[in-house]
């Protein structure tokens, strides 16, 4: 205590005559002349303020406690979890390396470019799922030739709509006949073609009901647009499944972000078609364990990649203005959440060409849903099934039963939980359904080669 500290004392000095000097500095002349009121005022306050500084701060030495709650206490408002959420991402990271390393370790490298053509191509002469996509464009031609005739009057609304039915019919069946009738078409090229086909399916349907509406509210413009073949291309090619007569545009295209959105879609697909090979394959070869399989982390690869590199990139090319392509599902306590906020083009499409046409015909609300979901669930069925030539209704009751779910969530689950719930159910349920397929197909292909 009594120690002679000559460090300390030779700050203290310094501390004591820098604040003198400072007291002394306000009474000094300012500029050559003596202080005005003003600036002697000021250094009266300044003084005051000092007092009252070190008064609160001898308050604060004394007490150093308040009412007050612990953050993660729900009653504390408090509510940014970024760290958590990055550990969460380094824990998946790391989680994955592990198992990546153990599959690198037991299989060695099993992925070979050959391999990963060889999804899309039986045989390099024959290129079914090309050309699917090209004749395409054939009912593209009959959709707006119809709207052409219609707007003109050529074709009266009953003619119109059977052409459009006729249309629409064949979109959904002459793929899948090729696809199952074709050998050299492959389950990735003929889930390619049906996904592309289903899309236009949309759009041109979305656009058949807007010509109407618009027809229905003699719209001028409509008129014209609806015969313009490069609007109609731009529709085709637009990120999104409703059609509008005038598409919010952004000003320019923005270099930076179009390079930095494909060079995610380039990283993040060459990740894609090495994980199945790699991963999924031996694990389904050797033990059937579905549930080994890191396929949520490729299922969150694939929004990613979708959603948000591919759809921005498209949308920035085209400047196509509306980039709300996804909103926060991953904080859906309901899973009516859910899928009111996971695919914004569907939904939107859903609501506006399905879900409110059958409210205004008086159906009612759980009718209108349970016939979106039957649509929804329809689809993924023919997505699924015909390019496997493998009709198992996996796909189809995972949907369906999307209902059910959603009631028992929303009825007994509330907040964290629900939210628990909805994650529980992409991790496990929805995965799994994909895998029964995976599974299936293996064993119904190459079954003998495994055992
Ligand atoms: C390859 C990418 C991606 C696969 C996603 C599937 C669903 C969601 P609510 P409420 P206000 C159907 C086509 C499916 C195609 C699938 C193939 C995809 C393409 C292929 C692409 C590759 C693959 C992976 C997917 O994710 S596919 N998504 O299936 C289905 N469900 C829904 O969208 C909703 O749950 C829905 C429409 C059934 C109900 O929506 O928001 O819960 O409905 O009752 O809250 O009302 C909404 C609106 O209706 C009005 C309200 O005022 C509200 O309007 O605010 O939006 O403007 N409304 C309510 N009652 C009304 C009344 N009586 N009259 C008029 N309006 C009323």
């Amino acid at each position: 205590m009594g120690d002679w500290d000559p460090a300390g004392a030779a700050a203290t000095r310094r501390r004591r005559a820098t604040l003198t000097a400072g007291r002394t500095a306000s009474l000094q002349p300012v500029n050559g002349r003596a202080p005005t009121a003003c600036e002697s005022s000021v250094t009266a306050n300044v003084c005051a303020n000092d007092g009252q500084r070190r008064r609160d701060r001898s308050v604060e030495t004394v007490r150093c406690h308040k009412t007050q709650e612990s953050l993660l206490t729900s009653t504390s408002g408090f509510n940014n979890y970024r760290g958590v959420l990055n550990w969460c991402v380094v824990m998946l990271v790391l989680s994955n390396a592990r198992l990546f390393l153990e599959n690198l370790l037991k299989y060695g490298v099993l992925v070979d470019p050959v391999q990963v053509i060889s999804l899309f191509l039986n045989d390099p002469y024959s290129w079914p799922a090309a050309c699917l996509v090209i004749v395409s464009n054939v009912f593209i031609v009959v959709a707006l030739y119809t709207e052409r005739q219609l707007s003109k009057g050529s074709f009266s609304e009953l003619v119109g709509f059977l052409v459009h039915c006729i249309n629409f019919a064949l979109m959904l069946t002459f793929p899948a006949a090729v696809v199952l009738l074709v050998p050299s078409v492959t389950p990735v090229g003929g889930a390619f073609v049906l996904g592309t086909y289903t899309i236009l399916f949309l759009k041109l349907y979305s656009y058949k009901d807007v010509n109407l509406w618009c027809r229905e509210l003699s719209t001028v413009k409509a008129k014209k647009l609806a015969r313009s073949l490069s609007y109609m291309y731009y529709f085709v090619f637009a990120p999104t499944l409703c059609y509008e007569l005038n598409f919010p545009r952004s000003p320019k295209i923005r270099m930076h972000f179009l390079l930095r959105r494909l060079s995610e879609m380039v990283s993040t697909s060459t990740r894609f078609s090495s994980c199945p090979h790699q991963w999924m394959i031996p694990i389904i070869q050797s033990s059937m364990k579905p549930l080994e399989v890191p396929n949520h982390l490729l299922w969150l690869l694939f929004f990613y990649w979708f959603f948000h590199s591919s759809m921005n990139f498209t949308a920035e090319l085209l400047r196509f203005g509306d980039r709300q392509f996804y909103k926060d599902w991953w904080n859906s306590e309901t899973v009516t959440y859910f899928w009111q906020n996971w695919n914004i083009p569907v939904h939107k499409w859903c609501l506006r060409h399905f879900y409110k046409p059958l409210l205004r015909r008086g159906f009612s609300k759980i009718i209108s849903q349970s016939a979106v979901f039957f649509l929804s669930a329809f689809f993924h069925e023919y997505l699924v099934s015909v390019p496997l030539r493998m009709f198992r209704l996996w796909a189809f009751t995972g949907m369906m039963a999307q209902l059910p779910f959603a009631w028992f969530v929303g009825y007994f689950l509330r907040g964290n939980y629900g939210n628990a719930a909805v994650w529980m159910s992409l991790i496990i349920g929805q995965p799994f359904a994909v895998l029964m397929y995976v599974h299936d197909y293996y064993v119904l292909n190459y079954g003998e080669e495994a055992q």
